[in-house]
Parts: C-alpha cells; sequence; structure tokens
C-alpha cells in the first residue's frame, strides 16, 4: 500500500441484505441515481446479485443489492436467499437494511443472526421518510439492539435523504486500495438484465396475487440503430399457465398495451434514447422449476 496512487484511496464491496421488501433495491436505485433492481411492494422481487458502482475523488463504493433472505419454500427461493448470502460473505462491508416504518421483525432478527460477528457492517434504517420524528427514536432504537456494534444511519431510499451520511459511514469502512472497475462502469450487470429488470417491474406493478411470483421476463433481442436515435428491443414475459397469460395480456390486450408504455418510458429515461419495445407473452410450465431456464435467468 505504499503506491501513491493508492494512499488514501478507498474501495470496496457493499452489500446491502434484509428481509425481503425492507427497500434494498430502492436504496441502490437511489445511491446510484439510476434504475438497476426492479422496486415492487411484494416480497422477493430481486432475484439477482445487483452492482451498482458509485464513484467518487477518493474512494469507489461497490454496492451489491441482494435478494431478499427469507425462510424458502421453493427451489427458486432457496436459489435467491443462497445468493444473497454468498453476497453477504463476499462483503468489505455488510448493510443490514431494515424497515423504519415496519419496525423490527422475527424475520430481521434472523437476518441479523447472519450479519452478526460480520467485522464491519452497518444499519440502514430506511424509510424513514414515512415515520415522524417522535417515532423514529424508538425506531432506531429498536434497530440498534439487533447489532450493538454497528452504526446505525436512518435514511430513505425513496427521497434520497440522508443517504450522503451513509455513504461517509461506508466509505470510512471500506479497504484502503485502487479502484476495482474502470470510473466510467456502473453496473456488472448486462443492457439486457437491466431491460428485462424493467419490463419485469412494470409487469409486477400491474398484475396482482400469484402472478409477479411466476413472471420472468427474457430480453430475446437489443439492437441498437444510431442513425435513428433508437434501440429496438424485443422481450418476452414468461408465465407457468394461461390463465396467468390471460392476466398479463388483459382484456382486448389492454394490460400488456400498459404494461409496454410504462416499460418503454422507463426505459428511455434508463438508456437516454428512444426505444421501441416490442413484448409477448409465453407460457413455460413450470419454468421456476427448471434449472436451465434458472441459469439461463442467472438465478
Ligand atoms: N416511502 C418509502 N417507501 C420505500 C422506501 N424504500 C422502499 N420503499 C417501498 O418499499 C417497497 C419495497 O421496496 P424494494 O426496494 O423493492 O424492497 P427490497 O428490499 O429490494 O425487496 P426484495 O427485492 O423483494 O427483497 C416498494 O414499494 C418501495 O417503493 C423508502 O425509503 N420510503
Ligand atoms: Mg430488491
Amino acid at each position: 500500500m505504499s503506491d501513491p496512487a493508492t494512499q488514501n484511496r478507498r474501495a470496496g464491496f457493499i452489500a446491502l441484505v434484509g428481509r425481503p421488501n425492507v427497500g434494498k433495491s430502492t436504496l441502490l436505485n437511489q445511491v446510484v441515481g439510476t434504475t438497476l433492481a426492479a422496486v415492487a411492494n411484494k416480497p422477493q422481487t430481486t432475484r439477482n446479485r445487483i452492482v451498482g458502482i458509485l464513484h467518487r475523488e477518493r474512494a469507489q463504493l461497490v454496492f451489491v443489492d441482494t435478494p431478499g433472505i427469507h425462510h424458502p419454500k421453493t427451489p427458486m427461493n432457496a436459489r435467491l436467499v443462497s445468493t444473497a448470502r454468498q453476497a453477504l460473505g463476499d462483503a468489505d462491508v455488510v448493510v443490514l437494511v431494515l424497515d423504519a416504518a415496519a419496525g423490527v421483525t422475527a424475520a430481521d432478527r434472523h437476518v441479523a443472526a447472519d450479519v452478526r460477528g460480520r467485522p464491519r457492517t452497518v444499519i440502514a434504517l430506511t424509510k424513514a421518510d414515512l415515520v415522524s420524528r417522535n417515532a423514529l427514536i424508538p425506531a432506531c432504537a429498536a434497530a440498534q439492539a439487533l447489532l450493538p456494534d454497528a452504526e446505525l444511519v436512518p435514511v430513505s431510499g425513496k427521497t434520497g435523504d440522508n443517504v450522503e451520511r451513509l455513504l461517509e459511514v461506508l466509505t470510512a469502512k471500506l479497504p484502503t486500495g485502487p479502484p476495482l472497475y474502470p470510473p466510467d462502469q456502473v453496473t456488472e450487470q448486462s443492457e439486457r438484465f437491466l431491460a428485462a429488470e424493467i419490463v419485469r417491474e412494470k409487469v409486477i406493478a400491474q398484475t396482482r396475487d400469484e402472478v409477479p411470483y411466476t413472471t420472468a421476463v427474457v430480453v430475446e433481442a437489443f439492437r441498437e440503430e444510431p442513425a435513428r436515435h433508437l434501440v429496438v428491443i424485443t422481450a418476452s414475459v414468461i408465465v407457468e399457465r394461461d390463465s396467468q397469460k390471460g392476466i398479463v395480456i388483459g382484456e382486448r390486450g389492454q394490460r400488456i398495451r400498459d404494461i409496454g408504455k410504462a416499460a418503454r418510458l422507463s426505459l428511455e429515461r434508463r438508456f437516454g434514447c428512444r426505444i421501441y419495445l416490442e413484448l409477448h407473452v409465453k407460457v413455460v410450465p413450470e419454468w421456476s422449476r427448471n434449472p436451465r431456464m434458472l441459469g439461463e435467468l442467472g438465478i
């Protein structure tokens, strides 16, 4: 570490872990300032290890969003939990994400047990925008009791409130060393993955009940047409049953059109160009139990 280029520089992996639906992906997107991970008011939204890189003058913070840790009941969910545990084990700093509005639950205690004993830990008590100042004090105390040695920062992934403070705390905990990624790299995820994640977010937002859990999105084609300032994306929404296909398509195709429109607007923001999006809905029975399919989806 005597190399002057690495002196006063820090870099490392920061895993965001927590029970499902606490707000990990919202925090990741807030930190990097763009949509990398789908966000939804449903558990088990995130299915992959999603990397978001923040470049600062003296530090590179490599955030790793993870699936929610829970007691899995299906083979796919078992893979999600093992992805999260792996990222937790590989991280330089672990952020236990807790929900200020929901309070500490048994599921949070379960995750805290995994985090306890790790050398560098921080608690991000997110969704602070949902609670009053008075309610925040006991919420902080309950969260802190889970990991008494961890520094706690109340934040809002939604508004960005106090996120800068969280970044300062995390930077101070990173190992010293040179950057791990080139300065223009924002993520490890491919453009196809990012596009699929955005489409999936809109499918989840516009469908109810069992459909979100049995939906996957595969981007079949991602073609840039620079002369027309256009990217042409063809994607398939995969469901497990005909009845689910009907739900996704909606009456006279209205729902799939709404999904397509919302996704296109979000994709245009994400990629900064015009997007032509073609969506198909396919039934693949039991895809979520098919190891080959799960492998293709990086799950
Ligand atoms: N008001 C408010 N809502 C939030 C905040 N963070 C997340 N949410 C909402 O909480 C829900 C879950 O957010 P996600 O970011 O998808 O949660 P997650 O922990 O990534 O969930 P999984 O991927 O399923 O484990 C969504 O409806 C978000 O809009 C926040 O800081 N404030
Ligand atoms: Mg998530």
